[in-house]
């Protein structure tokens, strides 16, 4: 199985021979065309040449990838590896043609470049924050000459599209790869068998799982190129297939067409489908599947890579090796290595844990206890029976040691374990994430504050120094450069170069340009031209509240405000015109916010069919947002809504994209609006709200809506627009469901903070009908938002908890 491998450069002939030159560039599109997919410039579909330019792009950073493997293998380095269940990636095209510095060869060469570049498809490998998070940290990994792996999943089908049918979500399958994947290099020879379900036994004391069923893992992968640096790193993704010879000819003969594949269908399940939840626990046998199916193909592919240089020494193995755990998906990387260890490479259990705790990382992106996912100890039972044993003598250790430190203490115990026994016996993988690593960290400062008062509070007592902050980040490469040319040109021209580009705190440099009349004019052209883009009214305020669907983002509370701004305008008001943009995705199974979804586009036709409010009010709800959609809306916007009930959002990485590109902030003390508040400063900031400490007051207390309901005639008014048929053709029963959980439960607090909201929305009115002071604020986000690159991320990561070193790859 391990092939020995080494990834050596043999420069004997140099491939750099792929020119740059205008002549290089077409002749390499060509050879393409015709020898890659047969056919000539004459006769070339879209697709033809969508494929043969991204090949010509990508050969240029295989190239820069051979040069990095050598430089990796040469320095031994200490890795890190990033597991992770989703990626999102986004389009590759344009963020290859930047980082290979041929977007103007590719304009010139390609005869119809936007209808050819309009043919790449983004990879929606993830539902939302956590898996493009996933994304700008390899982005930044890269660009910092990091050495790391991602491994993920590859998954046949994506987040589904999103269509709107008289105004529902509807979900339609994400083929991504139909047309195939230029940016994809198979290794099949890389492959790994997993192993399910069988029974352990002991063999001269040792225990051996014997599983029942075998499934093959095979992994491609695509190239993560770093920004301004040769580097090249890979992200991993497995595919799960049958074994060679799964068909069963036999079957087929007897007319059993469908029993002839079943083997073939059951493996190939395993990574069929992303599931569509977004911070919910959902416990289903394929899921659980799919995460030990990562887990095991990943680990092995580790090791093998550190048999390279290492091989068989140990002891070198957590010096050499860092393994990151995005969330509790990939947590059964735990148990997984100790079996490698104790089992398979036959280390006695103490060294194997020391091995195992000292490498791995836990980062936790929630403080929803619904998140937190459980497996009832049934399913791993059945599923992976020695990874139950190897969980239940991990417990057995870890609660002596608490039982140690707290003698007596029965509650803290059962809290503790990582077994829950009511109502049903369940696995706590949070808890054993804890426990398994040796660093646990949270996604801004007020959600690692939070994790360790609340929801990880006796890990955070029985081991404070295992506890961190790392704030999120985001990459202003695809999110500024690639998403906003024009401000990107404007922030170069003005700060003497592009060097922001690696180094985002230097956009304090614009910081002088707040006071400059010729530079906000020119600021604000740029951002009508981009609500032209878009296709919203250039002159209107661009309110944007854009990310997945859930109660605790709190859609309900923007859509609120919107039906009040519609009735005052009925009622002769004239406010400033605005755009309300709602874009995101539902869960399938959501129906809470399905019926948002619905009500939000009951509420558009009617806002948007009434002739005496077109003035001042339109309400858009493009289909489908996804990181292509994000690209174009965030250039767009001149009002970011970050309006989660305060205690909930464990950081939000849009309000980041959303100030990078000017626009300022409504929100309450949440997430990493905590730390964006205090670095753009509270007067470029409109604050709302309980915050999380108030809130969880309210919500502990006897908490009334309806108090809050009948105490204010506009918000009565509102939410009375939504029973009375107002948006629905008088059908009072449409959104009877909305209406009961806002009147009769309000989790999240929705009316008790609707008056402050609407005060901070007045506030906001004011200044925008000031154009200049309102330029201002957003150039200051701007300036003053340089700290929320995921270059920062990673470069906290890598001091507080990775420990890795840069590995400079030679030209
Ligand atoms: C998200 C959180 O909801 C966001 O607050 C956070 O910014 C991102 O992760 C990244 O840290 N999240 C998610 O997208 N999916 C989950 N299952 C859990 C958290």
């Amino acid at each position: 199985m391990e092939t020995g491998k080494s990834p050596r450069h043999d420069p004997g002939v140099d491939l750099r021979a792929l020119g740059n030159t205008p002549q290089d560039f077409a002749r390499d599109l060509l050879s393409n065309l015709y020898y890659e997919r047969g056919t000539t410039v004459e006769s070339a579909s879209a697709q033809d040449m969508y494929d043969s330019l991204a090949r010509t792009v990508r050969d240029r950073l295989a190239e820069r990838r051979a040069r990095t493997a050598a430089a990796h293998y040469q320095a031994n380095p200490r890795w890190l590896y990033y597991l992770s269940a989703e990626y999102m990636l986004g389009r590759q095209l344009e963020q290859n043609l930047l980082y290979t510095g041929t977007t103007d060869l590719a304009r010139e060469a390609v005869p119809d470049f936007d209808t050819t570049a309009a043919q790449d498809v983004e990879p929606g490998l993830g539902n939302g924050g956590l898996g493009r998070l996933a994304a700008c940290l390899l982005d930044s990994l890269a660009t910092m000459d990091l050495p790391a792996v991602g491994y993920g999943i590859r998954y046949d089908l994506g987040i589904f599209k999103q269509d709107l049918d008289a105004g529902g979500q509807v979900e339609r399958p994400d083929d991504w790869a139909f047309q195939g994947n230029p940016w994809e290099f198979p290794a099949p020879d890389d492959n790994q068998v997993v192993g399910f379900y069988g029974k352990v036994t002991s063999v001269d004391g040792r225990r051996e799982w014997e599983p029942a069923e075998t499934v093959l893992g095979e992994p491609s992968h695509m190239l993560v190129p770093g920004y301004g640096t040769d580097t090249v790193n890979i992200v991993r993704l497995w595919r799960a297939r049958a074994a060679q010879g799964s068909f069963d000819l036999t079957r087929f003969a007897h007319g059993q067409y469908a029993e002839a594949v079943a083997d073939v269908v059951r493996s190939e399940n395993i990574s069929k489908v992303l599931y569509p939840d977004d911070s919910t626990d959902l416990g289903r046998e394929l899921r659980l599947k799919q995460q030990y199916f990562l887990v095991s193909c990943s680990l092995r592919d580790i090791i093998r890579r550190f048999s390279f240089r290492n091989d068989g020494n140990w002891d070198e193995f957590a010096a050499k090796t860092t393994i990151q755990l995005n969330d509790t998906h990939p947590v059964l990387a735990i148990p997984e290595l100790m079996r490698l260890l104790v089992d398979e490479y036959e280390l006695d259990w103490d060294r194997a844990w020391r091995i195992t705790h000292d490498t791995f990382g836990y980062t936790c992106h929630t403080l929803l206890p619904e998140a937190l996912e459980t497996w009832p100890v049934a399913t791993i039972e059945n599923l992976l029976p020695r990874h139950l044993e190897i969980i239940y003598e991990i417990n057995a250790r870890f609660l002596a040691e608490v039982s140690e430190r707290f003698p007596g203490d029965v509650a803290r115990i059962q809290r503790m374990s990582l077994v829950q026994e009511e109502p049903e016996r369940r696995i706590r993988m949070a808890n054993l994430a804890v426990v398994g690593s040796r660093a646990v960290n949270g996604v801004a400062a007020l959600h690692s504050q939070l994790l360790a008062e609340t929801t990880l509070r006796d890990f955070a007592e029985l081991w404070p120094g295992r506890f961190h902050n790392v704030t999120n980040g985001v990459t202003p490469r695809r999110f500024v450069k690639i998403a906003n040319p024009a401000l990107s040109d404007l922030i170069s021209s003005a700060l003497g170069s592009d060097a922001w580009l690696r180094d985002l705190s230097l956009l304090q440099g614009l910081e002088p340009f707040a006071a400059d009349d010729a530079f906000r004019a020119r600021w604000r052209e740029i951002k009508r031209a981009n609500k032209l883009t878009l296709g919203v009214a250039p002159d209107f305020l661009t309110d944007v509240i854009v990310k997945r669907f859930h109660e605790y983002k709190r859609q309900l509370l923007k859509l609120l405000h919107t039906i009040t701004l519609y009735q005052r305008i009925r009622a002769g008001e004239t406010p400033a015109p605005r755009t309300v943009v709602f874009a995101g995705k539902a869960a399938p199974g959501y129906w809470a916010v399905k019926d948002v979804i619905r009500l939000i586009n009951a509420v558009a036709a009617t806002v948007n069919n009434d002739p005496a409010v077109a003035p001042y009010l339109k309400v858009f709800f493009p289909a489908n947002y996804n990181v292509t959609l994000g690209q174009r809306i965030y250039p767009a916007a001149d009002l970011s809504e970050q309006i989660s009930l305060a205690g909930k959002e464990a950081s939000g990485t849009g309000n980041m994209k959303l100030a990078l590109n000017g626009a300022v902030t409504i929100g309450t003390l949440d997430g990493a609006n905590v730390e964006i508040r205090d670095r753009v400063g509270a007067d470029n900031f409109f604050l709302f709200g309980l915050d999380a400490a108030e809130a969880a007051t309210l919500r502990s207390s006897d908490y009334r809506p309806r108090d809050y309901y009948e105490r204010d005639d506009e918000l009565r008014a509102a939410v009375d627009a939504i029973g009375d048929g107002t948006f629905a053709g008088g059908d009072r029963q449409a959104f009877g469901g909305v209406l009961a959980s806002l009147l009769d439960r309000d989790e999240y607090l929705t009316l008790a903070d609707f008056r402050s909201y609407l005060d901070a929305q007045a506030e906001v009115e004011k200044v925008w009908l000031d154009a200049e002071a309102w330029t201002a604020k957003s150039i200051l986000n701007t300036a003053r938002s340089g700290y929320f690159s995921s270059d920062r991320t990673i470069a906290d990561y890598t001091r507080t908890i990775w420990g890795l070193d840069p590995v400079r790859v030679n030209p």
